[in-house]
């Protein structure tokens, strides 16, 4: 277990907040090995004193920022560095100050250094760790905090997601030292950090981590509660539960307990109430007394009460059956590529309520918190995937990847285990699930995602043949992704009802549980038309899309509890066969409707109306 807690920076009374938001100075390593960085101690002086550098904007993916084709494809080790002046508050150790510096992900290993010292090290995007600074920038009042974050984007067959890293050695055909990187996932490996870098304060005893489990029964609603509090062991706890307007449902005391609310109003998800997303919030002030000193922390945590169950047929949320009518998404947008954009975020969750999506999944690695706290607050309901995609191969079943592969559940529950929205976590996507080493892999990393959070149902999505599945028999819902009509039987419309009736058949025999299709959809370029519909044209896209909810509508009051469109939005991937990115989006890349998004939204919305 990792011991402590990753809470999302808020403001309060007690913690202050300075985001690092903007310009850093940006240096990618181009030497033969990399390793320049590192040989000449970048991280001891100003970044820039190291040679030339360049502006890059943080949050954002470096690739596509500037003109230089190299860098966009650049595989190694890239640095950053930002200076910033600390308020003289932070800079006091006598006023029992922390300060820590905080970065939202960095894809893929990072080093961080504070003037100079290293401060933490962290293996894997999407997922944020921090380090406790204080003893680094007290040490020195008014010089500069200068942050340095070299990270390398590398991805070997033990990463996740894995890929591998192939040397050119032909020196007929490639220059010397040429290699490239190969990964068997479906998405352009964008780096950089790709959320915000934060500094914040809190008192040196504080409030490091809160657990909060939710249930209700007849006109009680429980919230039962767990907090950490790290550095000092003489403190007291208050509690209380409020409303958004402030008023106090229940009060609680200690670091364990259960908070009673009479009459509440539930977390509900979207179209499935007038008042979807209903939020409390958990205020949880500490007291301590250090050196004749009262400190005082206050953390405030929103918190929605909600069950989540499933069935050998259904999912049930409140007890009510729940049918996942959403999409795909992916991080990804012109420009910025994964970093984080508020703009984006607000357009996006606009977008799904425009077409009647109730829910998403995270394909396929977790997203920004930023944007999972608009999900707890609109109740769109999430279905959170790790970095386990791309896994085809043997050597990404090793015990060096299973170790990395829990370590990385760890830190995904740890971050969104309080999230009302999230109902399910999904270990992996599309892995090599009919390899023998598979089975032990699987049953492994689900065991222990259900000891950490025995609240909620776990998955993994299989493309795999419904017999040769190793990981199914130890998942609580069925995923399965398929494209009939494209990836096999390419312009074979009519095969889809049959091929989709099949295949649901077959797993609900084999298995008895209850099946969402996690993907389906096929590319269109948006513009291009053709009828008979042919493939690519946005007549073929929305023909594919009707025949696939033929098929849904007569399992559906059944055992199949969901249909999640492949894709949101079209998104960038590795060149090779596909034009400028994959185009199953029924948005454009930049948001606009293709012909299928208005097919989809008059299917969502009449079975949003027909279930109400
Ligand atoms: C599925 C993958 C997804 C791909 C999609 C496709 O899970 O990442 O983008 O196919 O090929 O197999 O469009």
């Amino acid at each position: 277990a990792l011991g402590r807690g990753i809470l999302y920076p808020r403001e309060s009374a007690s913690r202050e907040l300075k985001e690092l938001t903007g310009i850093w100075s940006f240096r990618a390593d181009f030497s033969a090995q990399r390793d320049k960085g590192f040989v000449q101690r970048w991280h001891q002086r100003p970044l820039r004193q190291s040679g030339p550098v360049i502006d890059m904007p943080v949050p954002a993916s470096f690739n596509e920022i500037t003109q230089d084709p190299n860098l966009r494809k650049y595989i190694g080790w890239v640095w950053y560095e930002k200076e910033v002046l600390l308020p003289r508050s932070w800079l006091l150790n006598a006023l029992n100050t922390r300060v820590v510096l905080r970065v939202g992900s960095a894809h893929y290993y990072t080093i961080v250094w504070v003037n100079g010292v290293q401060v933490t090290q962290h293996e894997g995007g999407h997922l944020p760790f921090e380090a406790d600074i204080s003893k680094i920038v007290q040490g020195s009042p008014g010089t500069p905090c200068r942050i340095t974050i070299a990270l390398n984007n590398t991805l070997t067959p033990q990463t996740l997601p894995p890929g591998t890293i192939q040397f050119m050695r032909d020196e007929s055909k490639y220059p010397r030292g040429y290699f490239v990187q190969n990964t068997k996932f479906d998405f352009f490996n964008y780096a950089g950090i790709h959320q915000p870098v934060v500094l914040y304060t809190t008192p040196s005893v504080y409030i490091d981590d809160i657990t909060v489990t939710t249930s209700w029964a007849g006109n009680i609603g429980v919230v039962r509660y767990q907090v950490l509090v790290t550095g000092g062991t003489h403190y007291s706890l208050l509690l209380n539960l409020h409303e958004k307007e402030g008023k106090v449902v229940a009060t609680g005391d200690g670091p364990i307990g259960e908070l009673k609310v009479v009459d509440p109003k539930l977390w509900w998800p979207y179209l499935m109430d007038e008042n979807p997303g209903y939020l409390y919030y958990l205020e949880v002030k500490l007291s301590a007394q250090v050196g004749g000193n009262l400190l005082e922390d206050v953390y405030t945590l929103p918190v929605g009460i909600r069950t989540v169950h499933v069935t050998s047929r259904q999912f049930l949320i409140n007890g009510q059956p729940f049918y996942f009518q959403g999409v795909n998404k992916h991080e990804d947008a012109d420009i910025r590529g994964k970093g984080l954009d508020w703009s984006l975020i607000v357009k996006d969750f606009n977008l799904l309520q425009w077409v009647g999506a109730n829910s998403f999944r995270t394909s396929h690695y977790p997203y920004a918190e930023e944007l999972m706290d608009l999900c707890d607050a609109y109740g769109i309901v999430v279905i959170d995937e790790c970095p386990g995609v791309g896994m085809r191969d043997p050597e990404n079943f090793g015990n060096k990847s299973l170790a990395h592969h829990l370590l990385v559940m760890e830190e995904l529950i740890r971050r969104d285990k309080n999230r009302p929205s999230v109902v399910m976590w999904s270990v992996a996507n599309e892995p090599a699930s009919e390899l023998t080493a598979a089975a032990y892999y699987f049953k492994t990393v689900i065991a222990h995602t259900k000891a950490i959070d025995p609240t909620r149902p776990v998955t993994f999505v299989s493309n795999a043949n419904y017999t040769r599945d190793r990981a199914a028999p130890y998942v609580d819902v069925i995923c399965v992704n398929s494209y009939f009509s494209w990836y096999h039987d390419s312009g074979h419309l009519e095969v889809i009802q049959l091929q989709l009736n099949t295949q649901f058949e077959n797993w609900y025999e084999t298995y008895k549980k209850p099946i969402i299709q996690s993907e389906y959809g096929a590319d269109a370029i948006a513009g291009l038309h053709n009828d008979p519909p042919l493939m690519f044209s946005e007549e073929y896209q929305t023909a594919v899309l009707k025949e696939y909810h033929s098929a849904f509508d007569k399992k559906r009051k059944e055992y199949v509890i969901g249909e999640l469109i492949w894709n949101f939005a079209d998104f960038m991937t590795d060149q090779g066969s596909r034009v400028l990115g994959n185009k199953k989006g029924i948005f454009t890349r930049q948001r606009q409707p293709k012909a299928a998004a208005f097919v989809l939204r008059d299917r969502y919305w009449k079975l949003a109306n027909e279930s109400s």
